[in-house]
């Protein structure tokens, strides 16, 4: 069965604090469960914390050792866009390109699926086949109006409407927003804005809404689909990381110093008590 890890973003010792409460132990070239379990990655294990390429080491050698499987976030894509367009990279990250670069956009597997940010049933559909070793395909994701590149921003970076300015929607780091990005799992249709967004936003508009022409692009993910598991969306503590068959793994290890997990024993619904959290502060590392 599978043990799977939200956004780690460079901070190597909350990753290896979840390891250890998963019950893996490890030695400088070996990492074994007792159970055999494997690992999931959701993508985004660079940028932002201050160990990347500790941690792109650890997922890779995971990764060929067949001991985790692991998807593309939108840093990992972003970056094999910019090498493939010949603008500089980080010096530091490009022995790892020709590895990212196996890695898939998504993954469909029989008793889960893994996306960095949306499940869209479409999107996935038009990517099915694509590889990011591909030059052209990649190229193409560069292209302002290329089918390629709205799919590959769904499923990487999430399912947005434009929010009107004159609400001046901030997210939870006083950020003004221009776009906010869906509960894409759900029919949104009548609800105001506090309630359309994942990353919340303030203040909670509870008066107006997006319109149903803006909310034809979702596609819901329903009860009777497989669980599904994303990260991306620097949820809060207060919002629920469980959402029907959605898990989201991503509370934002930067601001809140802790990694979010879960362990999936193959039932086909999720339970929010098979989360996981590790938690690094000062004292405890
Ligand atoms: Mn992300």
């Amino acid at each position: 069965m599978i043990d799977l890890i939200g956004d780690i973003h460079g901070h190597y010792l909350e990753f290896q604090k979840i390891l250890k409460i998963l019950g893996y132990s490890y030695t400088k070239d070996e990492i074994n469960h007792p159970e055999n379990r494997k690992l999931g990655f959701v993508g985004d294990f660079i940028n932002r914390g201050p160990q990347s390429v500790e941690v792109l080491t650890l997922v890779k050698s995971l990764c060929e050792s067949g001991k985790a499987v692991a998807v593309l976030g939108n840093h990992e894509f972003r970056l094999i866009q910019n090498w493939v367009a010949g603008k500089e990279i980080p010096q530091e990250y490009k022995a790892f390109i020709p590895w990212l670069r196996t890695l898939p956009l998504f993954l469909d597997l029989k008793t889960l699926r893994m996306v960095h940010a949306a499940w869209h049933f479409s999107s996935i559909e038009l990517l099915r086949g694509k590889n990011v070793d591909d030059d052209s395909f990649i190229l193409d994701t560069l292209e302002k109006k290329s089918s390629y590149k709205l799919a590959v921003d769904q499923i990487l970076s999430g399912i947005k409407i434009s929010i009107p300015k004159e609400l001046k929607l901030k997210d939870r780091f006083g950020v003004e927003r221009a776009k906010g990005r869906l509960k894409w799992w759900k029919d949104l249709r009548g609800k105001p804005y506090g309630q359309c967004f994942f990353s919340p936003m303030v203040p909670v508009i509870d008066d107006k809404g997006p319109t149903d022409e803006e909310l034809t692009v979702l596609q819901p993910y329903l009860k009777d689909e497989r669980p599904v598991f994303i990260g991306h969306y620097c949820l809060p503590p207060s919002v629920p990381k469980v959402n029907g068959q959605v898990v989201c793994l991503d509370g934002c290890v930067t601001c809140d110093k802790t990694l979010w997990g879960y362990r999936h024993n193959g039932a086909e619904s999720v339970d929010a008590s098979n989360l996981i959290k590790a938690t690094v502060t000062a004292e405890n590392n």
